[in-house]
């Protein structure tokens, strides 16, 4: 993978993340068949996840979930976050154990912290790109990839960084927060492939002299253009809104869901915890996506 980022040259880095995920894709095959080479991960309970009860023997699904999806023609919006990634293993923000256990947001993911300590911050980013470069979509990655084929008008959003709707194979994931493995200049916005910095010598640096640094959105920072008005239109009309693995705390994505429910959608929330924004789901299913996800695919009839 690393190799076939190095031969991107950089005359032709706009369709940067889109090919690097092709590369990926042609790497490790197909999403599910992949997955399936994982035996007994979290269906037993013994993978990293390591929060669902021993053995799961029956998932329930509220019939009213069954019924808002049994429509194909319905339209459907998806917004995911870090909890449909944490099958995969890679960790969340507020978990018991997520990214922000040890150290505060405002230490590392703002602009003040990237002008305080640039090395800092692409240490921390470093290491977390270590990482996804090594994790897979999980089933609930795959489920939502048959979902866009299968109705005839799907949206997923996206507050995930981790490019691994893309790679599990969703055509048009709107990616709220960027992605993590892409570069930009901190100064003139220029998009620079997957460049970062190893920890020694100098900092990168753009053609126009400012700080290269890692393409993510930060607190304070405005979301990239047009995803949010293409996100807002598509809430605005959705008859069914699903909240995936968000905790629901960050804005604007959270106003989503608020947003979806005062247009009269149908709404669903996917989480094995509360929020502190369950009470505005019209049902919930409590459990890991990667498990529920599929589940309700197959009582839907939605095939592989
Ligand atoms: C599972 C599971 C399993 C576990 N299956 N589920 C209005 C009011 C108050 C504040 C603001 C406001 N508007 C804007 C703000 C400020 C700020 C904000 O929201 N602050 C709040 C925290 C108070 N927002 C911003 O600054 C945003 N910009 C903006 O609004 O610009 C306009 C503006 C600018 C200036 C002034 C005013 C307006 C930008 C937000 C950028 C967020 N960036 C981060 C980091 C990205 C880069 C990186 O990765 O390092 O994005 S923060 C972090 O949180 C990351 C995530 O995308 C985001 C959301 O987290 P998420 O996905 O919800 O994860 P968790 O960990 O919180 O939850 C995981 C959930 O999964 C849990 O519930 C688990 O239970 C569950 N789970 N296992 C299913 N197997
Ligand atoms: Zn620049």
């Amino acid at each position: 993978m690393l190799m076939a980022a190095a031969s991107i040259t950089p005359g032709c880095l706009a369709d940067y993340p889109t090919r690097l995920i092709r590369l990926r894709r042609a790497a490790i095959g197909d999403c599910g068949r992949l997955w399936s080479r994982r035996p007994s991960y979290d269906l037993v309970g013994r993978g990293p996840i390591g929060i669902l009860p021993p053995v799961m023997k029956t998932i329930e699904i509220d019939r009213a979930v069954l019924h808002a999806l049994e429509n194909r023609r319905a339209r459907v919006v998806v917004s995911t976050g870090a909890g449909v990634s944490a099958e995969s293993g890679v960790p969340t923000f507020r978990d018991a154990n997520g990214l922000w256990k040890n150290v505060r947001p405002e230490e590392l993911a703002t602009p003040e912290a990237f002008a305080r300590d640039p090395r800092r911050v692409w240490e921390w980013y470093e290491y977390r790109r270590g990482v996804v470069r090594t994790v897979l979509p999980n089933p609930g990655h795959c489920e939502l990839v048959r979902w866009e084929r299968h109705f005839s008008e799907f949206t997923l959003i996206t507050q995930n960084v981790d490019g691994l709707h893309r790679l599990a194979g969703s055509v048009q994931p709107i990616e709220l927060h960027g992605n993590i493995m892409t570069s930009r200049c901190h100064e003139c916005g220029q998009q620079s492939g997957e460049i970062g910095f190893d920890g020694t010598g100098e900092l990168p640096r753009c053609q126009c002299g400012g700080l290269i640094r890692p393409n993510v959105v930060w607190f304070g920072e405005q979301l990239p253009a047009g995803a949010l008005e293409k996100s807002w239109e598509a809430v605005q009309s959705a008859e069914v809104f699903l909240s995936v693995g968000t905790s629901g705390v960050v804005q604007p994505a959270a106003s989503l869901a608020r947003l979806a429910k005062s247009s009269g959608a149908f709404l669903i929330e996917v989480n094995p915890e509360d929020t502190e924004v369950s009470y505005m789901f019209d049902a919930v299913l409590r459990y890991p996506s990667g498990i529920v996800l599929p589940a309700v695919g197959r009582r839907l009839g939605i095939a592989e």
